[in-house]
């Protein structure tokens, strides 16, 4: 049986810690962000790594955005009903990600490096926010040719979801589904996933945005977009932002999360705003991977061919489960998606 959805992101291992804002002033770590490091430059912020692997509460969990949003799917759609390529080592670090891929019932579809780690997430915890600082390793090593491998499994696919980190690795892969999804009429959905996306990778964007179908982000990363582009609105008008992106494209949709505020639903035909499933604040455990598991839940129901309001409110229940447990997981205990 092949995978319904096919994913491809960064698989990366999140290494995460309660921390305080003088450590994240030492490396002048802005309280909710997400930034690459590279080796490479000896970039001192390197160092954190080892800090924090060396922290008495470290907690070593799966991340990589898009593949805690294929786990996500995977909770609501079941065994082997969700795919997901990236790269990674033939370490520690990626025997543990293929584990809890397989606990989850995704499937693995890696590219494995001989030479080089696993990509690695440190994620700062302060309150309810998070500095995520990644080191990508060799999830940066992920080439369209991989996907030639697997052809067969896209093929079979009937939808796409693409995390916009991977922006920064292969443009030519996101391209080559795109073109596939294009082709086959199968929706191909694209997150922006962090502010430093529209900023510094306009012209990987630009190449990749006219194959998406849905369009995810949340309201920093709208802001950074209408900045970056040059919209002629504030960047804090979702509604206007999301307009000019959707543009008189009859099958694009742009969706917007918006933390506690409702999300921003707009296609060519106008805008509708979905309320959150609020959570009793003594409930959250860590808000690290909310976004990730709205996109999960969200695939899924778009899998399950719902409705598109229906699929959000899938998004906003699997982010209300997510935000329990820490990182970006899912309950051990099966809940099933009702309607409110
Ligand atoms: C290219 N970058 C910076 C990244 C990431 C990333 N996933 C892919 N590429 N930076 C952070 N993450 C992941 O985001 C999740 C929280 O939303 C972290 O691994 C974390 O699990």
């Amino acid at each position: 049986m092949s995978p319904t959805l096919i994913c491809l992101g960064n698989p990366l291992l999140d290494l995460q810690v309660d921390t305080t804002p003088e450590y994240l002033a030492k490396y002048s770590l802005k309280s909710n962000d997400a930034i690459l490091v590279e080796a490479a430059t000896n970039d001192p912020k390197m160092a954190i790594f080892n800090e924090v692997a060396n922290m008495p509460e470290v907690k070593f969990v799966a991340g990589g955005a898009a593949q805690n949003s294929a786990r996500g799917a995977a909770y609501i759609l079941g065994a082997n009903e969700v795919g997901y390529f990236g790269s990674v080592g033939n370490d520690q670090f990626s025997a543990k990600l293929a584990e809890e891929n397989a606990a989850a019932g995704v499937v693995s579809l890696y590219q494995v490096q001989q030479d080089i780690g696993t990509g690695k997430c440190a994620a700062l915890i302060t309150g309810h926010d998070r500095s995520l600082v990644t080191d990508l390793g060799a999830a940066n090593h992920f080439t369209p040719e991989h996907l030639e491998k697997h052809w067969d499994q896209v093929e079979a696919a009937k939808l796409f979801y693409i995390g916009g980190f991977h922006l920064t690795v292969s443009p030519a892969a996101i391209v080559k589904l795109g073109k596939h999804a294009k082709e086959t009429g199968k929706p191909f959905v694209m997150n922006l996933s962090a502010p430093f996306i529209p900023q510094f990778f306009k012209d990987a964007l630009k190449e990749c945005l006219p194959y998406a179908t849905i369009v995810i982000a949340n309201e920093s990363e709208a802001a950074a977009y209408a900045e970056s582009f040059g919209l002629t609105c504030e960047t804090t008008d979702l509604e206007s932002i999301a307009k000019q992106i959707v543009g008189d494209d009859a099958n694009k949709t742009v969706i917007f999360t918006h933390g506690l505020e409702p999300t921003v639903v707009t296609t060519a035909t106008g805008s509708t705003s979905y309320e959150v499933h609020p959570l009793e604040k003594s409930k959250i455990v860590d808000t690290n991977g909310a976004g990730d598991a709205f996109a999960g839940g969200f695939m899924a129901g778009l899998a399950q061919g719902k409705a598109l309001e229906t699929c959000v409110d899938m998004g906003q229940w699997l982010a209300s489960l997510s935000i329990q447990e820490v990182g970006a997981s899912y309950p051990k205990e099966k809940f099933t998606y009702t309607k409110a």
